[in-house]
């Protein structure tokens, strides 16, 4: 006889079965003894259906049967749209009525869509990533990179949402940016990774639409922007190379060769270029004088335009090297190009390469956002429903004080980051519709790269909170989980890391000659001065009044101080301006959802003004980079 140590075998008695080591009920253990013995007919029935049972015990032990209807049920997300709060309210108090009316029409369809039909695509894209096929069965090369039927369907999804087509089109004038960054907030948590080339393909048009669209690219920017999924075109961004994607002034070998009908050659070696499978492609070349020299540095680069096939579908004389093999975004094909000869249109002014594309750049990172702040939100509404259906300690998740102090936590940050993200989609609506002050636009240069660095680091650490809210299961594969913890954390790395773009912030205030800081003060004191007639938020605005209140002592400490200075504290300064503006930001959130004072007050818990802390501990002062250096590498031989 079998003594159980699990409380969910105590109630039925148990035997061990001499025949299989199984675990049997006890009353089968009965019916092997009847086995053999003289029966009545009646008995013999009995006998012959308790041997089934029996047999049928051996396939699926007491252990298995018992605990096969002991499953969890799985979080969920619903209508998207319908059940962000935040969302809904954002758009009800800044839209013109008129528009909300469309627009939320529009955005329940979509995020019925999406719940109904692209979430299963999104999946199917991640379970059938791209591959890469060199050479045919008779030995002839061609680099074929297969995307899955879930990966084109997206596509055309894209366009027959207007996904970019939406933020050219301009319907609702200034608030259609907004309006375009609103689906793809929607989309981008089940779009399968179709969000990296919309995101590059929406920076490509608006390279071309501030070229004035000329007419050899009329057709392109007619395709990337096309709401006809047979026309809709998406673009790479062939930016990075083998000596680096940071430095991009002194690691672009790409050289150009002018042809005689006025069009060039390309000819290099692209290392890392994310979707391969785009149809046309911005990168950067330095153009070869007549003895065959180019300019080396920044100066040197231009910009330009290609298709990557010609209208059969060969390539355009390139070579894909190979996939590569990363962490996440799998469902994308990211490929190694070599450029040899590949036919292409010069599209900025000779040299002025990286100043032409820091326009796909900054729309690409704004898209960086929308990715950090959805994927943020998704994990979140997850750990949400999970809350709702999970028994721990005898009473659902949700009951638990500690477990929604930690969601708590998490919903405080995606609020801001969505905050700061509505911010930058409609000052730049503004700005496309030629609406917007000196001011915003400064403000807009400032906070886009603030932005991109604040929440993709938002997102790594949201994604990896929010997966211990599910326990083991947040750790399974089929669970779909860590996708989306792979996926956020390319966030703070391609389109510039955390470090490039702090110094990207640099690069803002020094070409405004610190206008950009003048026109974030303002906007921060102005909403402050706002806010600060309502008695709950009197504290949170009191934290932040203060936060700019060390802001301001530190630049002007800084201000005659060297470079170094600035650059060593470049992150910390913009984790500031980050969180003082995020805090300026929930001080001004519209109604209804948690009461007034809630949200900010958690927001300003934190330290808003990092680099004045740091400042003050003399983290930036001459020497410190080289205490630094020592701490690092001080017990190392180099
Ligand atoms: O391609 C990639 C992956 C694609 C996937 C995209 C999906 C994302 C969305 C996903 C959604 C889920 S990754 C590769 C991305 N590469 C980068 O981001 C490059 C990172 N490096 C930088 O950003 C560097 O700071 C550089 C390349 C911009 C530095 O170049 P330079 O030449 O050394 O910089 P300079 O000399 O300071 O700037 C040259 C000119 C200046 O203008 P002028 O000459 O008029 O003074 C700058 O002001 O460019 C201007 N400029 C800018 N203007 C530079 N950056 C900007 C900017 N951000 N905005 C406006």
């Amino acid at each position: 006889m079998f003594a159980c140590r699990f409380p969910w075998w105590r109630s039925s008695a148990t035997c061990k079965s001499w025949q299989s080591g199984h675990f049997l009920p006890w009353d089968s253990c009965q019916m092997l003894s009847i086995k053999g013995i003289n029966t009545t007919v009646r008995q013999e029935q009995q006998a012959s259906m308790q041997e089934k049972r029996v047999l049928e015990d051996l396939e699926m032990p007491l252990a298995r049967r018992e605990a096969e209807t002991l499953f969890q049920e799985q979080p969920e997300t619903g209508n998207q749209y319908l059940e962000d709060t935040l969302l809904r309210s954002y758009l009800k108090t800044h839209l013109p009525p008129k528009v909300l009316e469309e627009v939320h029409q529009d955005l329940e369809r979509f995020g019925n869509r999406l719940l109904t039909k692209i979430q299963p695509l999104s999946w199917e894209c991640e379970l059938n990533p791209p591959v890469f096929r060199q050479y045919d069965a008779w030995g002839q090369r061609v680099d074929h990179i297969h995307t899955c039927s879930a990966w084109r369907r997206m596509k055309e999804i894209s366009a027959e949402e207007g996904l970019i087509a939406e933020a050219y089109e301009r319907r609702y004038s200034n608030w259609s940016r907004l309006y375009q960054a609103v689906k793809l907030y929607l989309f981008s948590s089940s779009s399968g990774g179709f969000s990296c080339p919309l995101a590059m393909t929406d920076g490509a048009a608006k390279v071309i639409e501030s070229l004035g669209i000329p007419g050899s690219l009329k057709n392109a920017f007619d395709c990337l922007t096309s709401r006809d999924p047979e026309k809709f075109w998406t673009s790479g961004q062939w930016m990075t190379e083998r000596r680096g994607g940071s430095d991009v002034a002194n690691g672009t070998e790409t050289v150009a060769r002018k042809q005689p009908d006025g069009t060039y050659r390309l000819y290099g070696f692209k290392w890392f270029t994310s979707a391969a499978d785009s149809d046309v492609a911005l990168t950067l070349a330095r153009i070869a004088d007549a003895e065959g020299q180019c300019t080396q540095g920044s100066r040197g680069l231009s910009l330009f335009f290609l298709r990557v096939r010609d209208e059969e579908g060969k390539l355009n004389s390139i070579q894909v090297q190979r996939l590569k093999d990363k962490l996440g975004t799998r469902q994308m094909a990211t490929a190694e190009l070599w450029l040899q000869g590949a036919r292409a249109e010069l599209i900025s002014a000779e040299g002025r390469g990286v100043a032409a594309i820091s326009n796909m750049l900054n729309v690409t990172r704004i898209h960086n956002v929308i990715g950090a702040v959805a994927s943020m939100r998704r994990m979140i509404s997850l750990s949400r429903d999970y809350a709702c259906k999970r028994v721990a300690f005898g009473k659902l998740l949700k009951d638990h004080p500690l477990h929604m102090q930690t969601i708590a936590r998490m919903e405080v940050q995606v609020r801001g980051a969505f905050l700061l993200l509505m911010e930058i989609a409609r000052l730049l609506g503004l700005a496309e519709t030629k609406l917007a002050s000196e001011q915003e636009q400064l403000l807009l240069r400032l906070l886009i790269p603030v932005a991109k660095l604040y929440t993709g680091k938002q997102a790594s650490a949201v994604a990896v909170e929010a997966m211990e809210s599910f326990g083991g299961q947040g750790y399974m594969e089929d669970t779909g989980l860590p996708v989306i913890l792979r996926d956020a954390l390319v966030l703070s790395i391609w389109e510039g890391t955390t470090n490039i773009l702090s110094l990207d912030v640099l690069r803002s205030l020094a070409k405004s000659q610190g206008q950009v800081m003048a026109a974030f003060l303002s906007t921060v004191q102005k909403k402050l001065e706002l806010a600060s007639g309502t008695e709950e938020l009197s504290p949170a605005v009191q934290q932040t009044r203060e936060a700019i209140g060390s802001l301001r002592q530190f630049m002007e400490a800084t201000g005659s101080e060297q470079a170094l200075t600035m650059e060593l504290a470049a992150r910390d300064f913009s984790y500031s301006l980050a969180r003082i503006y995020t805090g300026r930001a929930k001080t001004g959130i519209p109604e209804p959802w948690n009461g007034p004072s809630l949200c900010p007050s958690r927001w300003c818990n934190q330290e808003l003004c990092p680099v004045a802390v740091e400042s003050g501990r003399g983290s930036y002062e001459g020497g410190a980079a080289l205490q630094d250096s020592a701490l690092v590498f001080g017990n190392s031989r180099l």
